[in-house]
């Protein structure tokens, strides 16, 4: 079983400062969260950028700004959001994938989300996936649903994707697939021989999955973009404190944590890059 890669996801698009006060937004406090996190056992941080007034965006220029400042404190393996916030267009989204990071994020499909509609038409996904090969750049696969995956393997046969492939299931948002362990089981069933994959569950869904990803040889995306508490009611003092203990929990179970140079080696980023 390889080490365990853990994935910081920082703040997302949605979650607000009236959600969770310790929410990082500017780019030095995304920073200083990143390197908190790093500290405490990820290899990966996944990034989405945001305007002061906690509003996001998806500008080559705050992305640039926040990973100057990531990479002058650690080796973090960068990667950069594709999703943006709902509604934004493609040419929106695409942005930050042309500061060549080590790896962007590709939502292979559109999904309800919440009461809005996350967009990822046929020619959205293939034009993303297209340009991330043509800037050196590994996606990693977001599947909110098992059809999603069956997208993906679509867009090898078209070579668009190169295998290995790396796959985060986002699971427990409303509208796509719920984050029980039935369908955890059925979704790292349904990749390819060979891929890797990491598991994103949504609220209370984190640390179960996350647990059970550490045990089947999986890896895990914790961070406020995801879950805003601890426990039941308590909200988390910090990104780094749920990297903390889900570090903790692979460590009860004898999975060594990677480092970001150990990542780098799992996904295969050496020889993308
Ligand atoms: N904010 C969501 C609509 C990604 O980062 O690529 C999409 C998202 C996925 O967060
Ligand atoms: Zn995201």
């Amino acid at each position: 079983m390889d080490k365990l890669i853990i994935t910081a996801a920082l703040a997302g698009a949605e979650v607000t400062r009236d959600d969770n006060p310790n929410l990082p937004i500017t780019p030095q406090e995304l920073a200083d969260a990143a390197y908190d996190c790093y500290r405490a056992g990820a290899s990966i941080v996944h990034l989405h950028a945001r305007n002061e007034d906690q509003s996001s965006t998806q500008s080559a220029d705050v992305y640039g700004e926040i990973i100057d400042l990531i990479k002058a404190k650690c080796n973090l393996v960068v990667q950069v959001s594709t999703g943006g916030a709902v509604g934004m267009s493609a040419e929106e989204r695409l942005q930050p994938v042309y500061l060549k990071p080590e790896m962007a994020t590709l939502s292979t499909g559109s999904v309800n989300f919440g009461d809005d509609v996350f967009m990822n038409p046929p020619a959205y996904i293939e034009e993303f996936a297209r340009i991330m090969q043509e800037q050196g750049v590994k996606p990693e696969i977001e599947a909110f649903d098992v059809g999603m995956i069956n997208n993906a393997l679509q867009l090898v046969k078209k070579g668009f994707l190169k295998e290995p492939l790396h796959f985060d299931f986002v699971m427990g948002v409303p509208g796509g697939i719920p984050g029980t362990l039935k369908n955890l089981l059925h979704m790292a069933e349904s990749v390819p021989t060979g891929s890797t994959w990491t598991v994103a569950g949504v609220g209370r869904t984190e640390l179960p999955l996350g647990t059970a990803a550490i045990i089947m040889g999986g890896h895990v995306r914790v961070g406020f973009e995801d879950n805003i508490y601890y426990t039941k009611g308590v909200l988390a003092e910090s990104n780094a404190q749920l990297v903390e203990r889900i570090a903790r929990v692979a460590e009860i179970h004898s999975r060594p944590v990677a480092s970001p140079d150990e990542a780098r080696e799992i996904l295969k980023l050496v020889e993308v890059n």
